[in-house]
């Protein structure tokens, strides 16, 4: 026995064979068998509290083991679930990597100890670091393989680069490389998955779908779920795609499926669904007992297809192997499983001061002195634009965008209606669009619609596939069209984008940007144009929140983000694109200005006010006034990053002035200023003549109504009152 794994795969990889060879009917069986041994043994360590979680792949072994054998690890891209046990043993990570998991060992290699079993990773065979999140994967195998192609139709754009996130990741990509991804029958009712299958379908991406149908998504039988019951007979219209709908209990039926499948994607004709009916032999993890809901005959029944049974039944038949050699096969199988569950029993656990590391890249920090470049002076005329004239901060955003594509060529731009037109011959007679706010316009034109391109109307595709696009390495700038519908994608940002590097134990980075246009002050802009939350973001780890109040401070701010390896939420406030106040000249193209730093707007020694966005214009015009009339004198702190953000910024003023007011847009309640708030009552103490004050507006949602609208956003009125209020203590 002890078949090397890649003598299977050899002659499987290229074509579809039509034979296997004994060594590949013993070494298919060798995969499914160990693969349920592991099982049964981390249920041993579960049942003995030796772990934690056990999620089985029990029943899936020989649709998996086909998938695995049909592709390349290392060379193919993979995006499994939790069941994917077989699939992953299959491509090389071995049962003791699987226990340290288990144990959530220091040394496991998925993640640290971070993730449950069975939440696969491995960077060397480019198995992605999976979530618990159902489907959200789709939409970043997706991702992947656009960027595989981009590598692939632009290869020098892999080139390593000094100075930015491109230093530290080598990129590796192949023209016939495909992306698998495998999800559980009921998780198709999630919209990834049809958004995923939308770009899949659209783009011709060489994306292999594969389908676990085992009948249940925990308790819920399939027809509960999905209309009619069969999920082949619901996506068959998709155009481009190979489908197959197989016996996913028959090895080689599978395998052939894979082979199959692969054929079509290699050869550039478009994605392949291959869906697998299989049989969930046991419950749906230990925290669940099927026996509640199912009845015995469907269990029993369930049993008799066993793709363990029914493969060993069958060497035996063809003469392959005899019942006594499986009996030993087994045996040594069942072995290597307890040893490896012996020896990472006795692996190192993680070091509590571990458990911050990778959180945010280890590598750059984005609020180093090299970022800081604000002090460099504009040339007169600085790649080819006129640098006296001052530009909007619409204009500078617009710029920035154009300098860092001309400079990197690993950006790519999409979003809802971010392109000048998706219909290029279009531009001979039009103008082009280039986002509602113009943020992107001219760039489709000058950098090509493989760069800047339109997205379907779908928030979570747009950051599922920037999370796939910058995991290969790639920098997504992609475009939220209004603040208020970022919401379908917070699944994607929180769980996956701002997650991957921290739950990989950093194996895995998203460093991609979401712009998005946010806020209100718009006299019309109502409920669903006009919404702030931005502290809900900030509330999320490994993600960097921006937010600048002017022209100068955009381009700078966004030029950082772009270079950045973490993940960045820029947020662009719709009232400031166009405002007269804080225009600026174009600064040039290296222009950049660190995290974590903010800009004391107008010193003062009365008053202390914490601000950023479109409050920093009315905290000036109170702040004036509060001179003019009262002659308070208060300090302007513009935060311009709210994660990170500078508190050695906030402390200095406040030891000077004593009295402190945080002031947002946003509303009051569990909003930005509470924890600034907080911080200060419970740092400074000893230093506050008077109680910290917030500003925020009122807890509702903006409505249309101008009257309405002024009175539940914070006015200058507003500020100057609590300014004159605070000065009285
Ligand atoms: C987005 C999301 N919602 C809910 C869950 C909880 N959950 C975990 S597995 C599961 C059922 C999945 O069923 P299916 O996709 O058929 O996969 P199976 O477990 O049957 O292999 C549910 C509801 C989750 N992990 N993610
Ligand atoms: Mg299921």
């Amino acid at each position: 026995m002890g078949l090397a794994i890649s003598s299977a795969r050899a002659s499987g990889a290229h074509a579809v064979v039509n034979e296997l060879t004994t060594q590949q009917m013993v070494e298919i069986y060798r995969l499914m068998f160990l693969s349920r041994t592991v099982d049964d043994r981390e249920i041993l360590l579960k049942r003995q509290q030796k772990i934690f979680f056990q999620v089985s792949g029990a029943g899936h072994e020989a649709l998996q083991v086909g998938a695995a054998l049909a592709l390349r690890p290392g060379y193919d891209w993979f995006f499994p679930y939790y069941r994917d046990r077989a699939l992953c043993l299959g491509l090389g990570i071995t049962p003791y990597d699987m226990m340290l998991q288990a144990v959530g060992a220091a040394t496991d290699p998925a993640s640290g100890g971070r993730q449950m079993p069975a939440h696969w990773s491995s960077r060397p065979l480019h198995i992605v670091s999976s979530s618990s999140s159902t489907a959200t994967q789709l939409l970043h195998a997706v991702g992947c393989a656009e960027a595989g192609r981009f590598f692939s139709r632009s290869p020098e754009s892999a080139a390593k680069a000094d100075g930015d996130y491109r230093a530290f990741r080598d990129v590796d990509f192949h023209g016939d490389e495909v992306v698998l991804t495998c999800v559980g029958e009921g998780s198709t009712s999630q919209g990834e998955f049809w958004e995923a299958l939308n770009t899949a379908s659209n783009r011709k991406l060489p994306v292999i779908f594969c389908i676990e149908d085992n009948g249940y998504a925990i308790s819920v039988p399939v027809e509960v779920s999905m209309p009619g019951g069969n999920i082949s007979r619901l996506v068959a219209n998709f155009p481009n795609f190979h489908f197959s709908e197989v016996d996913g209990n028959d090895p080689v039926a599978s395998l052939r499926a894979f082979q199959e499948a692969a054929a079509h994607c290699r050869a550039g004709l478009g994605p392949a669904l291959v869906h697998g009916h299989c049989v969930r032999l046991y419950s749906h993890s230990l925290s669940d007992d099927d026996k509640n809901y199912r009845s015995a005959a469907e269990r029993e029944a369930d049993a008799l297809s066993d793709p363990i049974a029914r493969m060993r039944t069958r060497l035996i038949s063809d003469g392959i192997l005899t019942s006594q050699e499986l009996d030993e096969l087994e045996r040594g199988l069942e072995r290597e499983a307890a040893e490896a569950a012996e020896r990472a029993q006795e692996a190192p656990l993680p070091a509590v001061d571990s458990i911050t590391t990778h959180v945010y890249s280890e590598d750059l920090d984005p609020t180093r002195a090299a970022f800081a470049t604000e002090q460099l002076q504009p040339s007169a005329s600085t790649n080819g634009q006129n640098t006296a004239a001052a530009r909007t901060m619409a204009d500078l955003i617009n710029a920035c965008l154009r300098d860092e594509m001309r400079r990197d060529p690993r950006i790519v731009v999409f979003g809802e209606d971010v392109a000048d037109a998706s219909r290029e011959q279009a531009l001979a007679e039009a103008k082009g669009k280039g986002g509602v706010f113009k943020l992107t316009a001219g760039l489709q034109t000058e950098f090509g619609s493989e760069r800047v391109f339109n997205s379907p109307l779908a928030e979570a595709n747009i950051v599922g596939r920037a999370v796939g696009y910058a995991l290969r390495g790639m920098k997504p700038v992609v475009e939220i069209q209004f603040f208020d519908y970022i919401w379908p994608a917070m699944h994607q940002i929180h769980n996956e984008l701002a997650l991957l590097r921290w739950r990989s134990n950093g194996a895995w980075a998203s460093p991609a940007v979401i712009r998005a246009a946010i806020g209100g002050y718009l006299t019309g802009g109502a409920i669903y144009h006009s919404q702030s939350g931005e502290s809900i973001f900030t509330h999320i780890p490994g993600l960097r929140v921006v937010f600048p109040s002017n022209a100068l401070d955009a381009n700078g701010l966004l030029r950082t983000s772009i270079r950045c390896d973490d993940p960045v939420l820029f947020l662009e406030h719709k009232r400031l694109y166009r405002e007269t106040y804080f225009r600026a000249a174009y600064p040039g193209p290296e222009f950049a200005i660190p995290f974590g730093k903010a800009k004391i707007v107008r010193p003062g020694t009365d008053i202390t006010l914490v601000t950023y966005g479109a409050l920093v214009p009315r905290a000036l015009q109170a702040a004036q006034q509060a001179q003019r009339e009262h002659s308070i004198e208060v300090e302007i702190i513009d935060l311009r990053t709210l994660n990170p953000y500078d508190w050695e910024a906030i402390a200095t003023s406040v030891r000077k002035t004593n009295r402190v007011i945080v002031a947002h847009e946003d509303m009051l309640s569990w909003g930005y200023g509470a924890e600034i708030a907080a911080r200060v009552a419970d740092e400074l103490f000893d230093e506050l003549d008077a109680p910290v004050r917030r500003i925020g507006s009122m807890d509702t949602f903006v409505a249309y109504q101008p009257k309405l609208e002024d009175a539940i956003l914070p006015q200058p009125e507003t500020i100057l009152k609590a300014i004159i209020d605070l000065k009285r203590y």
